[in-house]
């Protein structure tokens, strides 16, 4: 049986999650389904989800087309309240949401509360983007022509995101698709799909029509074709891993649907010799380690001028080595483990080949399996020493709580070896020196860039995305979402010639 959802599960009981397709909650049509786990504790199972194939792709994509017709018409004002409805439904729901993301992602429970609470600003930040102008007036050759433009949404998209925002990522693609009278089928990662459900109930409480948002659950290897292979899908907007952003440029390419990736990162945070020591090493810590260091805008390279390379390896090994790794459903934790436990093994490998390499090890360097943590997928937050640029732990992302120190002589080297990586989302630099933090503005190839703070965030009302590999040269959030979500209609209107 599948049950709707509920907010506080009967102790014990574990549920069965459906599809969210045509306004109702449905089991995937073969029955299937599949196990979602806690990471921190592969004992604790969160519940069983549907495992979707073609057919429930096909019924999930025919109400978005159906839905579209009368959403497209709808008055943005009225899609504006449905989405402060919404807003305010998930934010009072925001601790269990918060706690559900905990259990399923495993980043920390202030992590998990803070990021449900960024999903409600996201849903509140599209609710006044909806009202805002959309469309200019223009002058005209034509004496009593009336000129102008109007931005009028692509139809039915489909959203596909990542688990290690499994609720931010979302709202900051479903709502602005809404907001701008798009119709949407949202397929979440496999590993959270508890976040995806708990954001469309918030969604459907508020009242949302049928078919204008469609869940389905399961594996891409099931579904992810169907979807972004059908003609009625107009535009794409995905997160996740450059091999799967490259098949989709492929795929959407050869058949003209509009597309946009946000992909992965390398970033670094440049370490002046003149920088506030203690605050940099406070937010290249941040950077590097919350969320376990999975963020595509996590800090992985620490490219420290060499006068103070030395003394800052140290002190932010102290630190590394201090970290509380553990439940992150316990308030004192401050890193959980990686998403599963292929990760973990995948991140162990990563750093063990990397000391078989010779490379310094400073903090850190492998799984961790006592104090109870053999039943989850943790990994030590790892910090290596004078790490080669060109060596793989300078040039690949690994998605994990691995950081690397890179001296530089001066800020010239620094930013060449910032820029020396496929990727280009994020940059951070650590000075007093204003005409240097200018210079470092200019020259960083990155679509995200710091002075004095951390790699990692993301506020709603500005354009979100990376430069080079990292990206589609589209981006997300601000005033940047109305263009990708919408397409411009030129209009000229002429009075009929006089009688
Ligand atoms: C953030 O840094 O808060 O998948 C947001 C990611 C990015 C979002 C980062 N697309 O990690």
């Amino acid at each position: 049986m599948v049950s709707a959802p509920t907010r506080s599960d009967a102790a014990g009981a574990v549920q069965t999650w459906g599809n969210y397709i045509a306004g109702e909650w449905r089991p995937a049509k073969s029955g299937a389904t599949f196990e979602n786990r806690n990471p921190a504790n592969r004992n604790d199972l969160i519940g069983r989800f549907a495992a979707s194939g073609a057919d429930d792709v096909e019924a999930a994509i025919a109400a978005a087309a159906e839905a579209f017709e009368s959403w497209r018409l709808t008055s943005p004002i009225v899609r504006a309240n449905l989405l402060h409805k919404a807003a305010n439904i998930l934010e009072s729901r925001v601790s269990e949401v918060g706690r559900d993301l905990t259990r399923e992602e495993g980043k920390t429970l202030k992590e998990g509360i803070g990021e449900t609470g960024r999903a409600v600003q996201i849903l509140r930040y599209y609710a006044g983007e909806a009202q805002q102008p959309s469309g200019e007036h223009y002058p005209s050759m034509g004496q009593n022509t009336l000129l102008y433009t109007v931005r009028e949404p692509l139809g039915p998209t489909a959203i596909i995101t990542p688990w290690n925002f499994p609720i931010a990522i979302p709202a900051w693609k479903i709502a602005p698709a809404l907001a701008f009278g798009n119709t949407v089928v949202f397929k979440p990662a496999t590993l959270t799909p508890l976040c995806a459900v708990r954001l469309v109930e918030a969604l459907a409480d508020a009242g949302l029509p049928a078919g204008v948002l469609n869940l389905i659950t399961g594996s891409a290897s099931q579904i992810a074709d169907p979807l972004v292979e059908d003609a009625r899908i107009v535009a794409i907007s995905f997160t996740g891993s450059n091999e799967t952003g490259g098949k989709l440029r492929k795929v959407t390419a050869a058949r003209g649907a509009k597309l946009q990736l946000e992909l992965g990162g390398k970033n670094p945070a440049i370490v002046l010799a003149d920088a506030d020591v203690d605050h940099a090493l406070q937010q290249v810590l941040a950077g590097a380690m919350m969320s376990t260091g999975q963020k595509c805008t996590a800090t992985s390279r620490a490219i420290v001028d060499r006068r103070l390379a030395a003394e800052f390896t140290e002190k932010l090994g102290d630190r590394i080595r201090g970290l509380r790794v553990g439940d992150p459903l316990q308030a004192d934790t401050q890193i959980g483990p990686l998403i599963d436990e292929a990760s973990a093994d995948r991140v162990a490998g990563e750093v063990e080949a990397a000391r078989n390499a010779g490379t310094r090890l400073v903090a850190g360097g492998g799984r961790l399996t006592d104090q109870g943590r053999d039943k989850g997928a943790f990994v030590a937050p790892t910090l290596f020493a004078d790490v080669d640029s060109s060596s793989r732990l300078g040039q690949e992302e690994l998605f994990g709580p691995v950081l690397g120190v890179i001296p530089v002589d001066g800020l010239d080297e620094a930013i060449a070896v910032a820029n020396s990586v496929k990727f280009g989302l994020s940059a951070s630099l650590f000075t007093r020196d204003l005409g240097k933090a200018l210079a470092f503005v200019q020259s960083i190839q990155a679509g995200v860039v710091h002075v004095n703070s951390e790699t990692a965030g993301a506020e709603p009302q500005v354009p979100f995305g990376g430069m080079k590999g990292s990206s589609s040269y589209s981006r997300e959030q601000g005033k940047a979402a109305r263009e990708f979500f919408t397409q411009v209609k030129t209009v000229y209107i002429d009075p009929p010639p006089a009688a």
